[in-house]
C-alpha cells in the first residue's frame, strides 16, 4: 500500500474507531443470578463473585463485619446460575468470524448459548476462547453460566486417591488458594465471572498476540524482533506498520509488506532503536517505557491494531558458587542490585472489588517505601493487568511465583495437562512486562515435603510418597521449566521459594531462605542478626491494623479483646499470643485497647528494622529483603505493613527509612559500637557524619562531625567507639539515645539508638508547647 494512503487511515484510525474487529463486551450487559434450584433471578454485577452479589441484594450481611465469616460457609456448597441476554445485529452476524472470550472463569462453569453447551471450565487462571458462529442469532441471545460448588468438586476428585494430599480437596481445583482460608484469610470459597467477558467478529485477519525479542542492547542501538501471531482467512499481502507512539503522536512509523498464508502464523519484524533509554527499577533510574502501536492492514483497509509498552532492560539471576555456598542475586542491566521489598497476596477475598487505581495504590504504597521488587505469592492469584502495568511503570520489579502453595499436587493427566495450558498462557500473557524478574514454581511445597512431616501425618506409605514426589518432581522440575524454555528462554526458573527450608543450616548458604524462627519459632528478635541468608524472600512479624480498621470490622467498636469479631480477625493459630509474648519481652504492655495496638504496631517495626538492617549489612552475601507481606485481603491483623484500607502501620513507615538507598546503621557487639553507613548509589557520596549521644532532656554528652566519603554500592563502617569511652561509667543507659545522622547532597539518613529495650526506658511525659 503507498505509505501516503495509510498514513492517512492511521491518522483518522482514533476518529473512525474503524477496524475489521468489532468487538462487544459483555460486562456492559445487564446480568442476573440465583442459586440453583431457586426460581427468582436476581440483579448481579460483571465482574463479580457470588458473595458481593448476594450482599448486594441484601441476602447476607457484609462478609468482613464481625464473624458473618462464620455464617456464610453455605454459600461454597451451592451451584449459582449467572445469565444475561445480548442483542445481535443483522452486520455482527456478516461477520465470518465470531468468537467469545472468557478473561476469568472462578470456576467450574458450564457455558451455555440459547441453551447449547459451549463449554466446560475447570481453571480460574485460564482464559477461554470459544467459536460462537454457529450459535448466535439476530436478535436476543441467551448466555448463562452454571457454576459448581468447587468445594464438592475438589472433594470428589480428592475421594478418588488412595492417599490424601496435604491441602485437602483445595489442591485439585486450579482456584485461588487463600478462598479456601489462610493464616491471615478468612474462607470464602466464592465463584463467578471474576473478569470480563468479550465477544469478538472478524473478517479477513487479526492480530492474536505479539510477542518482543531483544536481540541487542547497548548504548547505541536496541533491535527488536516482534513476533506477531496473525489469524487470517485466506493467503494475501498485507502490511504491517510499527509506530512509536509519543503521546498519541505516532512517529518511526515502519512498514512491512508480508504475503500472509490462510490459518494461523507467526510473523517476524525487526525493529531498531537508536540510542536507547533503559528501563530501570526504582531507585536506579527512569522506568522509560517505549510505547508501540502495530497495525494490519490489507491494500485499502485497515484490519487489527494492538498496542504494547516496552521497557528495555536485561535481567538475570546470579547463582555463583563460592566459598560460602552459591550467590543468590538479581543483575539489572548488568548490574547487581539488592532487591528491597515484600511479598504481595491478592488485596481482597472478592478480587473483582478491587480497581486498576486500586492496583495502582499498592504499587504506590511500594514505593513509598522505596521498594524495587514484589513478590507475588504462589497460593493467590496472577495479578490483574494493571497491577504489572504499573510495576512496569513505576519500577517495582516482580519474583512470579505460579499458584501453588504449601501443600502437594495431584499428577493425573488430566490435572497436568490443565496446569501446562495454565502456565503456557500465563507466560506468553506476562512475558512482554519490563517488570518480571524471575519465574518460580511455587511457594514452601519442597520445604513443606522435606521438613513438615507431612509423610507421618498422613500416614503414607513407601509406594505413597514416591509417587507424591514424583509428581512433584515432574511438575516443577520438568514440565513448567520445559514451557519456560519454550515461551520465555531468556527468563530465570526458580521451581521452589524456597529451596531449603530454615531448619537447615544450608538455607542461608545458598538459594533464597525464608527464615521464620522469629514468629513461628518464638525466638527473640536478636536472631534476625545471624539468620541471614544470600537472599531473604520471606520473614515478618504481625502488627495490629489502624484503629479505625477495628471500628470497621468490630460492630458498635465494643467488648474489643474479648469480640468474637476481635477473635475472627486473626487467623493465625496463636496469633494473639505470640504477640503478647514478644510485647512482654520488649515492651511495658500497655492498659487500654487503643494502646494496645499501637504498640504492637513499634513491636512490629522493631523487629523488622532488626531483620532490615541486618540483611543490608551483610551486602553483597546477602542481595535481598522481601519481608511477609505487604498487603491484605481484608481487615485483619495480620504480617501486611499496609492494613486493607490503605493505612500504615508503624512498620510500613519504619520500612521506608530502612530501605532507602543510603542509611546509618549503630550496632553494638561486644564492648563496641559502630556506625555503618550502608549505599546502593551507583556513585560515590560525600557527606557530613554527625552522632550526638544526649538524654531525653536534651544534655548532651558526646558529640561529633566527621567529613566522611563513601564508596559507591558499600557497607561501611565509618566509626567505632569503645563503649565506655562513649557513655562513661555512671550514665544512666536508660534515659539516653545516641543519634546518628549522614547528610549528603541535600538528603539525609539518620537512626536513633537506644542501648536498652523499650520497656527499660525511663521515659519522660512529655510538654509539647506550639
Ligand atoms: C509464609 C507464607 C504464607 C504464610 C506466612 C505466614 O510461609 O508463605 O504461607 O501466610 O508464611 O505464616
Amino acid at each position: 500500500m503507498n505509505r501516503y494512503l495509510l498514513k492517512i487511515i492511521l491518522i483518522l484510525l482514533p476518529v473512525s474507531g474503524f477496524c475489521q474487529i468489532h468487538k462487544i463486551d459483555l460486562s456492559h450487559a445487564s446480568w442476573t443470578f440465583r442459586k440453583l434450584g431457586d426460581t427468582k433471578w436476581l440483579p448481579a454485577k460483571v465482574p463479580g463473585t457470588v458473595h458481593t452479589d448476594l450482599f448486594n441484594n441484601g441476602l447476607i450481611p457484609d462478609p468482613f463485619i464481625g464473624n458473618n465469616e462464620t455464617k456464610l460457609q453455605w454459600i461454597e456448597n451451592e451451584d449459582w446460575e449467572y445469565k444475561t441476554v445480548f442483542n445481535i445485529s443483522k452486520n455482527d452476524l456478516f461477520f465470518a468470524n465470531s468468537y467469545i472470550q472468557f478473561n476469568g472463569l472462578d470456576t467450574y462453569a458450564g457455558i451455555f448459548i440459547n441453551d447449547s453447551l459451549l463449554l466446560h471450565t475447570d481453571n480460574m487462571f485460564r482464559k477461554w476462547e470459544v467459536n460462537v458462529k454457529p450459535f448466535l442469532k439476530e436478535g436476543n441471545n441467551t448466555l448463562l453460566i452454571r457454576f459448581g460448588s468447587a468445594v464438592k468438586k475438589g472433594k470428589e476428585a480428592a475421594s478418588k486417591l488412595p492417599y490424601t494430599l496435604p491441602g485437602d480437596e483445595k489442591v485439585f481445583t486450579r482456584k485461588a488458594q487463600y478462598h479456601y482460608g489462610w493464616d491471615w484469610g478468612p474462607r470464602f470459597v466464592t465463584c463467578g465471572i471474576y473478569r470480563n467477558i468479550e465477544l469478538v467478529f472478524w473478517d479477513q485477519a487479526k492480530i492474536n498476540d505479539v510477542h518482543y525479542k531483544q536481540l541487542l542492547l547497548n548504548d547505541t542501538l536496541a533491535t527488536i524482533e516482534f513476533n506477531i501471531g496473525i489469524s487470517s482467512m485466506d493467503k494475501k499481502l498485507m502490511y504491517i506498520n510499527i509506530a512509536l507512539d509519543d503521546n498519541k503522536v505516532l512517529h518511526d512509523e515502519e512498514t512491512t509488506e508480508i504475503p500472509i498464508t490462510k490459518g494461523k502464523q507467526v510473523v517476524k519484524i525487526i525493529y531498531t532503536i537508536k540510542n536507547p533509554h533503559l528501563w530501570w527499577c526504582n531507585g536506579l533510574g527512569d522506568t522509560y517505557l517505549y510505547h508501540f502501536k502495530i497495525f494490519l492492514s490489507d491494500e485499502n483497509i485497515l484490519l487489527d491494531t494492538t498496542s504494547l509498552n516496552i521497557g528495555l532492560r536485561t535481567i538475570e539471576l546470579v547463582q555463583n558458587k563460592d566459598i560460602l555456598g552459591s550467590s543468590f542475586y538479581f543483575k539489572l542491566n548488568g548490574i547487581p542490585v539488592f532487591m528491597k521489598g515484600a511479598n504481595y497476596i491478592p488485596p481482597h477475598s472478592f478480587l473483582p472489588q478491587v480497581t486498576a487505581l486500586g492496583y495502582e495504590k499498592i504499587i504506590d504504597d511500594a514505593v513509598f517505601a522505596n521498594m524495587n521488587m514484589l513478590r507475588v505469592w504462589g497460593g493467590g492469584v496472577y495479578a490483574d493487568d494493571a497491577f504489572y502495568d504499573a510495576c512496569d511503570k513505576k519500577g517495582v520489579l516482580v519474583w512470579q511465583d505460579f499458584m501453588f502453595a504449601c501443600a502437594m499436587y495431584p499428577g493425573d493427566s488430566q490435572f497436568v495437562s490443565n496446569v501446562t495450558e495454565e502456565i503456557t498462557q500465563q507466560v506468553k500473557h506476562l512475558r512482554n512486562h519490563a517488570c518480571i524478574a524471575l519465574w518460580c514454581g511455587n511457594n514452601e511445597i519442597i520445604e513443606g515435603w522435606n521438613n513438615w512431616g507431612w509423610q507421618k501425618q498422613y500416614n503414607y506409605s513407601g509406594a505413597d510418597s514416591t509417587k507424591i514426589i514424583h509428581d512433584y518432581l515432574d511438575l516443577f522440575e520438568n514440565k513448567i521449566k520445559s514451557i519456560i524454555a519454550i515461551h520465555d528462554p531468556i527468563r530465570n526458573y526458580w521451581s521452589s521459594s524456597p529451596s531449603i527450608g530454615w531448619g537447615h543450616a544450608e538455607s542461608l548458604q545458598q538459594g533464597d531462605a525464608h527464615y521464620w524462627g522469629v514468629w513461628w519459632g518464638n525466638e527473640p528478635f536478636k536472631n534476625y542478626k545471624n539468620k541471614v541468608g544470600r537472599f531473604m524472600s520471606e520473614y515478618g512479624f504481625q502488627g495490629m491494623p489502624a484503629i479505625n480498621t477495628f471500628k470497621i470490622l468490630m460492630p458498635g467498636f465494643a467488648n474489643k479483646f474479648d469480640s468474637v469479631a476481635f477473635k475472627n480477625h486473626q487467623k493465625h493459630p496463636t496469633g494473639y499470643q505470640t504477640i503478647n509474648t514478644y510485647l512482654q519481652r520488649h515492651y511495658k504492655v500497655p492498659r487500654g485497647f487503643d494502646n494496645y495496638v499501637y504498640v504492637s504496631q513499634l513491636l512490629q517495626a522493631n523487629g523488622m528494622q532488626t531483620a532490615i538492617e541486618s540483611h543490608r549489612l551483610a551486602k553483597p552475601y546477602c542481595m535481598g529483603s522481601l519481608y511477609w507481606q505487604l498487603n491484605d485481603c481484608w481487615p485483619v491483623t495480620s504480617w501486611s505493613t499496609v492494613d486493607f484500607y490503605h493505612n500504615y502501620k508503624a512498620a510500613h513507615y519504619r520500612v521506608k527509612e530502612l530501605f532507602k538507598d543510603v542509611i546509618v546503621s549503630v550496632i553494638e557487639q561486644y564492648d563496641s559500637v559502630f556506625v555503618y553507613v550502608i549505599s546502593d548509589k551507583r556513585a560515590m557520596i560525600n557527606g557530613d557524619l554527625k552522632i550526638k549521644l544526649m538524654n531525653f532532656s536534651g544534655s548532651v554528652y558526646f558529640e561529633n562531625s566527621y567529613l566522611k566519603a563513601v564508596e559507591k554500592d558499600i557497607v561501611r563502617c565509618c566509626l567505632k567507639y569503645n563503649k565506655k569511652f562513649l557513655t562513661g561509667d555512671s550514665i544512666n543507659l536508660n534515659i539516653m539515645v545516641l543519634h546518628a545522622s549522614f547528610e549528603y547532597d541535600h538528603d539525609v539518613s539518620s537512626c536513633n539508638y537506644y542501648f536498652v529495650d523499650p520497656k527499660d526506658l525511663t521515659l519522660q511525659k512529655p510538654v509539647i508547647t506550639i
